[in-house]
């Protein structure tokens, strides 16, 4: 092949995968965003209820947007915890990232759960950075592997009438399933009990355990 004739099919690749990302970027309307900016270092995150959070810049953690992100610790006896409950989230689309330091690392919880705190579903990454789904309520096995030390980004979608979510890690160039094909379900545990809240936890441990959290954005779907 020509060398010209290699630059257009490298360009028009790029071009297909770009507009696929913005595709799935682009569509429903912004529920809810935060990159933790309007805040100061080691106060708590405005806007959100939690334990052992708190705001810290690029001295702490390399921070993937802006200049702050939000880092959980947890106690022995207190989970690190960062939550928000909304009035509807019957169908949306969650983004955010993560990034598990080696030498703290925990398992870290993404859930979306009922007003009260049931998980419905969610995503629980270990602190190796094996990333499992629950599907029906059940855990499933490793999936695939986030590594410490690294920011990654993740989007899970669902539809409560559907009882159906997806997950994918959102990589720069490409999108990976992390629920099988036609998605994983809600755990049955709380049919009738709509999604209300979006939390980011570790478990309280004997020892110091961190994750830090950036760039949350919220879609609805409904439309
Ligand atoms: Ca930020």
């Amino acid at each position: 092949m020509k060398a010209h004739k290699r630059v257009v099919l490298s360009l028009l690749l790029a071009f297909i995968v770009g507009c696929t990302i913005f595709a799935v970027e682009g569509e429903g309307t912004l529920l809810f965003s935060d990159s933790f900016e309007d805040n100061r270092i080691g106060g708590s995150p405005a806007g959100w209820e939690g334990a052992g959070m708190s705001i810290v810049d690029k001295r702490r953690v390399e921070i993937p947007d802006g200049n702050f992100a939000v880092r959980l610790d947890n106690k022995p006896s207190e989970n690190g915890t960062i939550y928000k409950i909304f009035d509807n989230l019957d169908r949306c689309r969650l983004y955010v990232s993560f990034h598990q330091p080696e030498r703290f690392k925990e398992n870290l919880y993404i859930d979306v759960k009922t007003e009260e705190g049931g998980r419905i579903f969610g995503l629980f990454i270990t602190g190796s950075g094996n990333v499992r789904i629950r599907d029906g309520g059940v855990q499933s096995p490793n999936i695939l592997n986030l590594p410490n030390n690294l920011w990654h980004r993740v989007m899970l979608e669902w539809d409560a009438s559907t009882q159906v979510w997806h997950a994918y890690v959102i990589g720069s160039k490409s999108i990976t399933p992390i629920t099988p094909e036609g998605g994983a379900r809600f755990d049955p545990a709380y049919e009738g009990n709509p999604p209300r809240m979006i939390l980011f936890e570790i478990p309280k441990r004997e020892d110091r355990k961190v994750a830090y959290i950036d760039q949350v954005e919220l879609y609805d779907l409904s439309e």
